[in-house]
């Protein structure tokens, strides 16, 4: 990541230090000792506890989908792969180096006048990622290079002008609204070749004035869009990182307020804005700036003490960092269906979703290899989603065998790591008065053997629960152990300390 950040940066021509502050979102949080007086701090509360906030806790999976001008050349040009000169397949516009093609920059913004995906088709998306089991969906409305999928009146530069002329954004929200998916907006504030963006702090006056109209152009294009989509669930911001932006503190902060007031329910996440001391995702106490964490992306919380109570989700590209289409995965590790399960029962364990990230060709076609992911995640989800939607983070010392999840009296395991004797063993802290007492494996109809083991308290005070699986029992995946809890029969603090 540290190096994707650094080639990033420099591709987009900027000489920015990255802070410790960069490290804070991806690694343990360090609070500050001394509380600051801050005036562009958070304007929700840490944890919201309305209804929208509800359901965003409890979608577990969703999908992304980057979507725009770069699926065209998805990651080459004419037979040359951009791998070793773009830092993405969505950043192909920033092509450098020894391969890139000749006035690379001006074919590329002229993909538009050859936009025209024929087979688009948003229902047949929706169907995709509902049988998937994704219980909402991201979509770029706008990426760095400024081409908007819906016919904003700010710009020119929006698919009105394309051959396709039909307004993408309104398809999609419409065909995933209908199928009970709920629909967030990706929408990037950096553009590239927007003449009146700039990157670094507006100085002179002629400056100011150009960033000025950049600032009320942003806003007049989020106004537009909850105008537009007012079925919508909430944005999720990216393009954030510059000068230009971070002093923009206090316009931002109003404009967060002005959305929040036209579209009550609204859910942003922390990549917006940042307090007056330029202190992103959390402002300089430390406390979360938007509803929910947003920078896991592409690596997951080694402890849920991390989060800090926080909600969060967790955004993955199949391919390493390809977001937008990348027609060629050959010799490069994409993950399995394998890998994505273990990645979303490791993020909805620690209270946060999932969101898998499609990049669609040109034409609006899914890569293949997409395809089958969606069906065998599908598949998976069919049998054992109860361990997934509105589940949350069990308190029990964490497993090898895999992650927990709970909801009501119930208690999940999703086994990723079976144990070679057959026997689950689930450590209970000696003070709960909910333990396992009876198991099942979810798609199989026995009844599992559920022992309290005799061995007393172990050193760190935890009692051992047993779930013997059937020795004929045969998975090739994860497969969950779903556990009803109930009162423990003998107390296990009347056991003898450390029998182990
Ligand atoms: C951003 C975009 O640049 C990228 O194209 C994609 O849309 C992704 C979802 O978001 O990429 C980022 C942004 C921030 C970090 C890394 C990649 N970061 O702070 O580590």
């Amino acid at each position: 990541m540290k190096i994707f950040r650094k080639t990033m940066l420099t591709l987009m021509g900027m000489s920015l230090a990255i802070g410790p502050l960069s490290a804070q979102w991806t690694g343990p949080k360090q609070k500050p000792t001394e509380r600051k007086e801050i005036k562009y701090g958070p304007i929700t509360p840490k944890h919201r506890t309305d209804a929208n906030m509800e359901s965003f806790r409890n979608y577990g999976l969703g999908q992304f989908i980057h979507w725009g001008l770069y699926a065209i050349p998805g990651n080459e040009w004419e037979g040359v792969s951009a791998r070793k000169g773009a830092a993405a397949s969505e950043w192909i516009r920033t092509w450098s180096g020894p391969d890139a093609p000749k006035n690379w920059k001006e074919t590329y913004d002229n993909l538009y006048k050859q936009f025209n995906p024929k087979s688009f088709d948003a229902k047949a998306w929706a169907k995709q990622a509902k049988n998937m089991g994704a219980k909402y969906m991201i979509f770029t409305t706008k990426h760095h290079d400024g081409f908007a999928l819906w016919p904003t009146q700010y710009s020119d530069y929006n698919i009105s002008a394309s051959p396709y002329k039909k307004d993408i954004v309104k398809e999609v929200v419409d065909a995933y609204t209908a199928e009970g998916i709920d629909v967030y907006l990706y929408f990037s504030i950096l553009e590239w070749n927007n003449p009146d963006y700039l990157s670094k702090e507006p100085k002179s006056e002629e400056e100011k004035a150009k960033y000025n109209r950049f600032l009320q152009y942003t806003k007049n294009q989020l106004l537009e869009l909850l105008t537009n989509y007012p079925q919508i669930k909430g944005f999720w911001f990216d393009g954030t990182w510059d000068a230009s932006w971070k002093k923009a503190y206090e316009f931002t902060y109003n404009l967060e307020k002005e959305l929040r007031e036209k579209h009550p329910g609204l859910i942003i996440g922390s990549r917006f804005r940042n307090d007056e001391f330029e202190s992103r995702h959390f402002d300089s106490n430390g406390d979360i700036l938007g509803d929910y964490e947003q920078g896991w992306e592409r690596k997951l919380p080694q402890s849920y003490e991390w989060l800090d109570g926080n909600d969060w989700d967790a955004v993955m590209t199949i391919p390493p960092n390809g977001w937008g289409y990348m027609k060629d995965w050959t010799g490069l590790y994409t993950k399995t269906t394998d890998d994505l399960l273990d990645m979303l029962m490791h993020s909805v364990s620690m209270n946060g979703n999932f969101v898998l990230n499609f990049g669609p060709d040109g034409q609006g076609n899914m890569h293949p290899g997409e395809d089958k992911l969606a069906k065998e995640l599908g598949d998976w989800m069919k049998v054992n989603s109860e361990a997934v939607y509105g589940t949350r983070h069990a308190e029990l010392p964490v497993t090898k065998l895999g992650y927990y999840t709970t909801k009501n009296n119930t208690l999940y395991l999703t086994v990723f790591n079976r144990p070679v004797n057959n026997i689950a063993r689930i450590a209970v802290p000696k003070k709960s008065n909910s333990v396992p007492v009876s198991a099942e494996i979810l798609g199989n109809k026995t009844t599992l053997k559920v022992v309290h083991s005799d061995i007393g308290l172990d050193l760190d005070k935890n009692t051992y629960y047993d779930v013997v699986l059937p020795k004929g029992f045969k998975s090739t995946r994860a497969f969950v152990i779903k556990m009803q809890l109930g009162e423990p029969k003998k107390n296990a603090d009347k056991l003898m300390d450390a029998k182990m």
